[in-house]
């Protein structure tokens, strides 16, 4: 008999940008459920079946408990310390014989949602110091990055669509019923659009799809995928054309404004029009919507990211807001103003170094670094091509780039012939089976969090800290002490090093940072000083307190009396609200010239590109991906209440395609283009334009040494052999993995 008694506790969720406020329901050790918390000051109450499903993984039998090590050609459960010795073997003489960048590093999805590895995987890659660094970023959110560092100053400088107060709406290739918002975390999202209709206002879905967002919209329209950026740019002529510009409190603040005009000139809805499938009147109609709303909000997401023209696309999103008269206006498009700080509220407001790109290139293809990344689409060639600085070891952290990077399975090939691989992960999964060492991370019920990274990309400025639900279980590590001790490691410290003067040589190097600015409250206290204030905590609790108490709303460590602080965060189990987001320009930028540039040199380099793309075909088809409510990239497949019902991995085709091409619903289908083929069964629906096919990315578990018995049951295909590896988005190395040509047939 158990008698303890029931217990509730708050956990912000981990599994997608979100961040739900959750309550979890324990009876002693064990979980009741897991719910929303009404109460959360962001979430109010919100979750997901994902959110829900934090029971099951915590419980999975799956779930990695304790290191494996591969011992003849086996993974098997091994000691933190055997482990440990292992990476050292196995890494330290690659490192010494063929240098640093012979050992590459993939920091996954899973390190963005925890808040361990967000603040301590620069701990590793750091000690690392390899130059074949790379990131789900380049799958992702790159291209957004390049745009707003160009425009803004800083790779995070993201003005967010002010969702609870704007008037109009446009979202271009985000599907934010399913996914839930990206660079967007606005919770409970569904609640917040239907809240903009309420209040008369309108919202313009474009997608090839007709998606549930797309179905909660005042109007959806079916654009040609990858041609965002000519429609975008057709909307900015007409704003020029018809005299339509207003950019208000703005104005004193831009730069390239009669530049943007000359290059714009061209691109008329006439020209957009064949390029991307919508009318030129339209067009015309939909730009002058747009300028004559009472507020406004352009917001593109993953279909604008992931495709041929992402940057151009993510710019003139902003380009958009910012000639409109909503960039930084109430309704508009806003910057947060994050309680534990950012780039773009460190250093001197309202200008700034400004980005720099290409400082090295990759060895085999010489492709320029941004942001210090080289493109995930690179690792294979690196890995397999002789020569000095060939790629002989890897690590990856929270990733499984095996399912979710362009030639994934050329990538699978690779790994199979490398020196040596350490894997930070919790399952035996694609990826993982190539491991030599997995390190296993905790159920979010054993550790703390603060969305240091999502709460950058928030509809509103809150603060929420959640303390661990259950102790963490005997002998486990944390896996912020992983990455220190995979640093130590890697630094020559030895695997013995001592954790505590690891993490405060790591917080002293943020310390450090923060004191470059000697007007700063960390400048003008000096490093002692502020790890004595930080008192006895240590580890991410401590940083995260650092971070707050230095930040913008910050106690500055007794200064402000109501200012924040991890002790104050702790009183306030749901949160801290600090309201809406509010204009931040000028103080926000960071350019060269404490300007916007509204037509940023990088950027506009890439037009003549845009200005030769070919009217569409009418007659070839072109793969976009997808994404559903209960799924979470490649790794959520593993538990049983989310997989229950119809199969996910199907193949959507229009009916007009479907009867061309002689395949039923239900049929399998042989998916190929350039780079692979794929059979997975049709889905025949009119909710997708004809001359464009679906299908989701992270399936494919089929592979032999995967230890995921779930997933295995319903294991699709990975659609990312079908993505091309040679061609990138130019400007950001972004993998193009929508808008890709295919032909299609019965299997
Ligand atoms: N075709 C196509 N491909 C895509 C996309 C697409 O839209 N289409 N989307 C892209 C995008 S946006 C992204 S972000 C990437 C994501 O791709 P990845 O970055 O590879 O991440 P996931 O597929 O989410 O896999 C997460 C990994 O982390 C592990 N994991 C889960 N929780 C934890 C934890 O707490 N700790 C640790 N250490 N590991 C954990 C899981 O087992 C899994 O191996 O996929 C990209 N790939
Ligand atoms: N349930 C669930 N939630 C998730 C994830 C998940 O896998 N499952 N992944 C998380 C991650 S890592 C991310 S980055 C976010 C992404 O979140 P979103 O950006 O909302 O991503 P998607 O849901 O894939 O929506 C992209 C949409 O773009 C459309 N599209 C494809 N090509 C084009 C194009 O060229 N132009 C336009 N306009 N549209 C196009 C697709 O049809 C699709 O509906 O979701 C996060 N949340
Ligand atoms: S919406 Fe996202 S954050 Fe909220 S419960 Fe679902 S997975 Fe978790
Ligand atoms: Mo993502």
């Amino acid at each position: 008999m158990n008698a303890a008694r029931e217990t509730r506790h708050l956990r912000i969720c981990p599994y997608c940008e979100a961040t739900c406020g959750l309550e979890v329901r324990m009876r002693g050790e064990r979980v009741l459920s897991v719910g929303g918390d009404p109460q959360d000051v962001l979430s109010g109450g919100y979750v997901c079946p994902k959110g829900v499903a934090m029971k099951a993984f915590h419980e999975d039998p799956d779930r990695l408990r304790a290191p494996r090590l591969r011992r003849d050609g086996v993974l098997v459960e091994a000691g933190w310390d055997e482990a440990f010795e292992a990476v050292e073997r196995g890494l330290l003489p690659i490192l010494e014989r063929d240098g640093r960048d012979a050992v590459a590093l993939f920091i996954g999805n899973a390190a963005a949602h925890s808040l361990s590895l967000s603040l301590y995987n620069g701990a590793l890659a750091g000690a690392l110091g390899t130059r074949n660094f790379t990131s789900a970023g380049t799958t992702d959110q790159m291209p957004k990055q390049v745009a707003v560092a160009c425009m803004f100053g800083t790779a995070v400088s993201i003005p967010i669509p002010d969702l609870d107060r704007t008037q109009h709406l446009w979202i271009l290739g985000a599907n934010p019923l399913e996914s839930n918002g990206s660079l967007l975390t606005a919770p409970g999202i569904g609640r917040r659009l239907k809240a903009i209709r309420r209040r008369g206002g309108r919202i313009v879905v474009f997608d090839p799809r007709r998606t549930r967002t797309a179905e909660a919209a005042d109007e959806h329209v079916m654009l040609r995928p990858g041609s965002d950026a000519a429609f975008l740019l057709a909307a900015i002529h007409v704003l020029f054309a018809e005299g339509r510009l207003r950019l208000g409190a703005l104005e004193p603040h831009v730069n390239g404004l009669g530049e943007l005009e000359a290059l714009t000139r061209e691109l008329s809805p006439e020209w957009a029009e064949p390029r991307c499938g919508i009318a030129a009147g339209e067009i015309r109609r939909l730009a002058r919507e747009l300028a004559l709303a009472p507020c406004a909000a352009v917001y593109g997401r993953i279909g604008t990211c992931t495709q041929a023209f992402g940057v151009l696309a993510s710019w003139a999103v902003d380009v958009l807001n910012a000639l409109t008269g909503n960039l930084d206006r109430p309704g508009g498009a806003l910057f947060t103003l994050p309680a534990t700080g950012s780039i773009h509220t460190a250093g001197r407001p309202g200008r700034g170094r400004g980005p720099v790109f290409g400082r090295w290139r990759t060895r085999v293809r010489g492709f320029p670094e941004v942001f210090r990344e080289i493109p995930n689409a690179c690792l294979a060639e690196e890995m397999e091509t002789p020569g000095p600085g060939r790629v002989r070891g890897f690590i990856t952290v929270g990733g499984n780039p095996v399912l979710s990077t362009p030639g994934g399975d050329r990538l699978d090939r690779a790994l199979a012939g490398l020196e040596f691989m350490v894997s930070c992960d919790v399952y035996v999964n694609e990826t993982t089976r190539h491991a030599h060492v997995i390190l296993p991370g905790l159920s979010p019920l054993e550790q703390p969090h603060y969305d240091v990274l999502l709460s950058q990309f928030a509809v509103r400025n809150t603060a929420r800290f959640s303390p661990s639900v259950l102790p963490r279980p005997e002998g486990a590590l944390q896996e912020w002490e992983i990455m220190l001790r995979l640093g130590g490691i890697l630094a020559g410290a030895g695997r013995d090093a001592d954790l505590d003067s690891l993490d405060e040589l790591f917080l002293r190097r943020r310390i450090a940072m923060a004191a470059k600015d000697p007007e700063g409250i960390v400048g003008r206290l000096g490093a002692d000083a502020v790890v004595e204030a930080l008192g006895a905590r240590r580890g991410p609790e401590r940083l995260v307190d650092f971070l707050l108490r230095s930040g913008p709303w910050g106690d500055r460590f007794g200064e402000k009396e109501d200012g924040l602080s991890l002790d104050r965060l702790l009183e306030h189990p749901h949160g801290i609200d600090l309201g809406p987001l509010a204009p931040r320009i000028p103080e926000v930028l960071r350019t060269p010239s404490g300007k916007i540039e509204l037509a940023p040199e990088t950027v506009v380099a890439d037009l003549p590109r845009l200005r030769a793309l070919a009217p569409a075909s009418p007659d070839g088809l072109v793969l976009v991906g997808r994404r559903d409510l209960r799924s979470k990239n490649s790794w959520m497949h593993n538990l049983a209440p989310l997989v229950t019902g119809r199969e996910r991995c199907t193949l959507q085709m229009s009916p007009a395609d479907a009867a061309r091409l002689g395949l039923a619903d239900g049929a399998p289908a042989r998916v190929t283009s350039k780079d692979g083929a794929v059979v997975a069964p049709v889905e025949v629906t009119d909710a997708i334009a004809p001359g464009v096919v679906s299908l989701p990315h992270g399936f494919g578990h089929d592979l032999p040494g995967i230890e995921i018995h779930v997933a295995r049951t319903h294991a699709g295909v990975n659609s990312n052999v079908l993505a091309p590896r040679d061609v990138l988005e130019p400007l950001s190395g972004n993998a193009i993995l929508n808008g890709i040509p295919v032909e299609v047939g019965p299997a």
